[in-house]
């Protein structure tokens, strides 16, 4: 069954392009309430460990300094099936294969440098915000 928590990062692109504002107005407009959120930087260890999972990626080495290279937001986001709904509002991994109208499509440049992250299952969005944010921090 669907939770209604998903976890979410500004990439470093979306905090440096100044599209922080218009990207945290989206996610809220599209009916996602913020349950935590955190402006924070990655080192590269710690990107390394977000994304162990796509470890054997051919990616992976770019994806880790482009994830650690600038400041990031992290937020816990609520909605009713908050998994699936924010996938649809980020867009597709490439930026031109997103829908007009989603995150991806207005705000990424290319399918690395992508705006934002989206978890992909239930299961994942709770192990990822519970890697940036303590009980006490989520309201
Ligand atoms: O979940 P999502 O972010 O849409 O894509 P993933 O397949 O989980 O890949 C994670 C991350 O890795 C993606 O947002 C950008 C980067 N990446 C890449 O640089 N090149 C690829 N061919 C695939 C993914
Ligand atoms: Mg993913």
């Amino acid at each position: 069954m669907a939770t209604n928590r998903t976890f979410t990062m500004i990439k470093p692109d979306g905090v440096a392009n100044g599209h922080m504002g218009a990207i945290i107005d989206d996610i809220t407009k599209g009916g996602f309430k913020i349950v935590a959120l955190k402006y924070t930087k990655l080192s590269a260890e710690t990107a390394g460990a977000f994304y162990a999972v796509h470890k054997e990626r051919p990616f992976y080495a770019d994806l880790v300094s482009f994830m650690s290279s600038g400041p990031i937001i992290a937020a816990i986001l609520e909605k009713d099936n908050a998994v699936e709904d924010f996938r649809k509002l980020i867009g597709a991994t490439d930026p031109t294969k997103a829908e007009p109208g989603t995150i991806r499509n207005k705000y990424a440049k290319s399918i690395d440098a992508n705006a934002v992250h989206g978890s992909d299952s239930d299961e994942n969005a709770e192990i990822e915000g519970s890697f940036f944010f303590s009980q006490l921090e989520r309201f």
